[in-house]
């Protein structure tokens, strides 16, 4: 039964929300400003489900923007959670659970040898950039038009998510000499890469890419491309970092590295890692990680970092991953699946659209070709996303609130809930 649904109760929090917290959010893209309206707040979520503040249920396609692979309050999850935090949640000290921690991310990552936790993705890919500058003495970098990598100064130059959904090309407060050392190349262009690093000889410490990009809708690699870039860097010393923060244990045990046979220098991680907590790591090579303070002298730090409770709901959540690598086959097929069910949905109703998908990571993009660059994303019709995101919401299906972001699958989907998307979806019409 398709009934129109919405939160009452979440537009009076939403109004007073914005008495205390700029915009009402802690993180801009909640704040439904590019799809318009009210965003609708959350008091609970089971398995594949979110309920809001009037009790309406959604099925959730983000996941929490991808930390919630195995689904809202998995079982075990809580019950370890449960279990660390009656003994503590943070000793600034370090503990056993740390140890274990790092040795199953090192058990399931190829080529990571060492990893320090930190508390975001954020930090565990500004860490990194500041590790790459402070091991070769180079300052400039290489990111991508399109791609995210948190809110660090300098990566907000010309980035995706947030920024790309609110058109933000350059950030006040990001100074003229952070962003002078931030270089930018179309995402798939080699030869783009090829240029900035003969205009910039012997200046470019590093290259952070998204392997799979997630913050421009998803944009898969061309074939070949990353391929090339790991040869780029190996010929001019260039630190190729891998920002695993969305792929990383989503796409396989060893995220987009084992999916995509090649190796970075470092990769970054965050979401999946915490489970649900906020947890980030940045690790990789030995000899580049061992210049980390107190080793090293690139300094790095943080209050909270690995602390017992994240690490136990990071632990448990990819245990689970290790010991059950049928969960990435099942959400493989049904990424597809669902794909392939709204795709059938929206041509039956004469919509113009592509979609992206890689392993469970999708999106669709309405009148545009293809999309395999953020200038492609950039041209895609707002207006009908708008439409849709709207359709499907007001039959209790969560999409991400922006054209610039990827729908994130938890295995807790069922094929009723497939079903169930792919019938809401035919129901939208010019
Ligand atoms: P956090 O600091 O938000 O934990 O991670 C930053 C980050 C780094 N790298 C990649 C590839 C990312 O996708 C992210 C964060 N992703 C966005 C969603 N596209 C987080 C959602 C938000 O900003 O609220």
């Amino acid at each position: 039964m398709m009934t129109k649904i919405y939160s009452k109760t979440s537009s009076k929090l939403f109004e007073r929300a914005q008495e205390s917290i700029p915009g009402g959010v802690n993180s801009p893209v909640r704040a439904f400003k590019s799809v318009g309206g009210t965003p609708i707040f959350f008091k609970e979520a089971h398995g594949a489900y979110l309920y809001d503040e009037d009790g309406n249920r959604y099925i959730d396609l983000i996941a929490s923007w991808g930390p919630m692979i195995l689904g809202h309050s998995h079982p075990d999850v809580v019950e370890a959670i449960t279990k660390q935090v009656n003994k503590a949640t943070s000793f600034g000290a370090p503990t056993r659970l740390e140890i274990e921690m790092a040795e199953l991310m090192k058990e399931m990552v190829p080529g990571l040898e060492l990893v320090r936790m930190v508390n975001s993705g954020t930090e565990a890919c500004m860490s990194a950039i500041r590790l790459a500058r402070g091991y070769t003495g180079k300052n400039k970098f290489i990111k991508f038009t399109g791609c995210y990598h948190g809110h660090a100064d300098p990566f907000l130059v010309k980035a995706g998510s947030g920024l790309a959904t609110f058109d933000i090309q350059s950030v006040p407060g990001v100074t003229g000499g952070t962003a002078h050392d931030t270089l930018t190349a179309p995402f798939n262009d080699i030869q783009a890469v090829q240029q900035l690093i003969d205009q910039n000889p012997g200046e470019i410490a590093a290259v952070i890419i998204e392997p799979v990009a997630g913050n421009m809708g998803c944009v898969p690699p061309q074939p070949g491309f990353l391929e090339k870039l790991r040869i780029l860097c190996d010929l001019y010393g260039i630190i190729l970092i891998f920002d695993e923060v969305m792929t990383g244990f989503r796409l396989a045990r060893g995220g987009a590295q084992e999916r995509l046979g090649v190796k970075a220098d470092l990769v970054t991680f965050g979401k999946v890692i915490g489970g649900g907590l906020p947890v980030g790591a940045f690790g990789g090579n030995r000899d580049i990680m061992s210049a980390v303070a107190p080793v090293g002298k690139v300094y790095q730090a943080g209050t909270l970092s690995g602390n017992p409770l994240a690490m136990t709901a990071g632990y448990t959540t990819l245990s689970i991953l290790n010991q059950h690598p049928e969960i990435y086959l099942e959400l493989d097929q049904k990424t597809k699946l669902l794909r392939d069910k709204i795709a059938q949905a929206l041509e039956q109703n004469g919509w113009n659209f592509t979609t992206n998908l890689f392993g469970s990571m999708l999106s669709f993009h309405f009148d545009v070709e293809q999309v395999t660059n953020f200038e492609q994303a950039s041209i895609q019709n707002q207006e009908t996303f708008k439409k849709f995101f709207y359709h499907m919401l007001n039959q209790g299906i969560y999409l991400p609130p922006s054209a610039f972001e990827s729908y994130f699958l938890s295995n807790a989907l069922s094929l009723e809930d497939i079903e169930y998307i792919s019938e809401a979806a035919s129901t939208f019409t010019m």
